[in-house]
């Protein structure tokens, strides 16, 4: 189906298709279509547009992802189908590796379909096959790359469960996560959170990223220590109930 380009709900009924053929690829989890309804009405509660706390969050973690030594982009089934094209440019422009990891069976095949995908847009990016795990997880989300995910300083996660941030940061790993729920257990538990839709949080970031690259590292830091996520997310929080007054 061509969705109408002049339709007031042109982009959520674009990214509703993408996930539907995602799916029937094998992609998308049928799940991942229950938590994208979910991250949908948190955008509509938002206005469907980045918010200034967005942005704030967005420069700290093109910060972040600067400053780090081994950068790795997350991507999971829905993550993989909505933002394939912005999630290589954005790791071009941090030099950061991306890496597959999905929670829903089967995790392998679908690991493999994932990778096949960023493939045919020229990206090559693991998770192909695994060879450690982190530990403290018991879903499939533990298997990973040692040289990517496993051995990362700096992990960018988007559209996921709690679990794995919680994980992560055990592992002594500085979590960056996009999530449209700023009550959601990631973006509470991650260091840096941007509450956005990935169609625009990648591109976001990736924009910092460009504006920032000349910045020397204590510039950087500047950024980091100057934001608090906590106040970040407190702000997202008031913002979402203006909206419902
Ligand atoms: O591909 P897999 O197997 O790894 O499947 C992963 C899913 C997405 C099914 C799994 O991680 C899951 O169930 O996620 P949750 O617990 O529903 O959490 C998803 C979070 O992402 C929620 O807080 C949503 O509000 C948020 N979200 C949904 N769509 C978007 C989003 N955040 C940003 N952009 C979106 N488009």
């Amino acid at each position: 189906m061509i969705v109408p380009a002049n339709h007031p709900r042109h982009n959520s009924l674009q990214q509703r298709q993408l996930l539907e053929e995602g799916m029937r690829a094998g992609i998308v989890t049928p799940t991942g279509m229950i938590a994208f309804g979910r991250g949908e009405a948190f955008d509509y509660l938002l206005g469907e547009k980045t918010s200034a706390q967005a942005k704030k969050a967005a420069r700290a973690a093109a910060a972040q992802l600067l400053l780090a030594k081994k950068p790795v982009i997350s991507v999971n089934g829905n993550a993989a189908v909505l933002a394939v094209r912005e999630i290589i440019a954005l790791a071009k422009t941090v030099k950061a590796k991306i890496g597959a990891n999905v929670f829903y069976a089967p995790a392998k095949k679908r690991r493999e379909l994932i990778v096949k995908h960023f493939k045919k847009q020229g990206a090559s990016i693991l998770g192909k096959t695994t060879d450690a795990r982190i530990a403290g997880l018991s879903s499939e989300r533990a298997n990973v790359c040692r040289q990517g995910i496993f051995s990362a300083d700096v992990v960018l996660v988007m559209l996921e469960d709690g679990d794995r941030t919680e994980a992560l940061k055990k592992h002594e790993t500085v979590v960056i996560a996009i999530d449209l729920n700023p009550l959601s257990r990631t973006a509470q538990k991650a260091n840096i959170t941007v509450v956005d839709n990935i169609s625009r949080a990648v591109p976001l970031i990736k924009k910092e990223a460009e504006k920032l690259r000349a910045k020397k590292s204590w510039q950087l830091k500047k950024i980091l220590r100057g934001f608090s996520n906590s106040k970040n997310l407190l702000e997202s929080e008031k913002l979402l109930r203006r909206h419902l007054k």
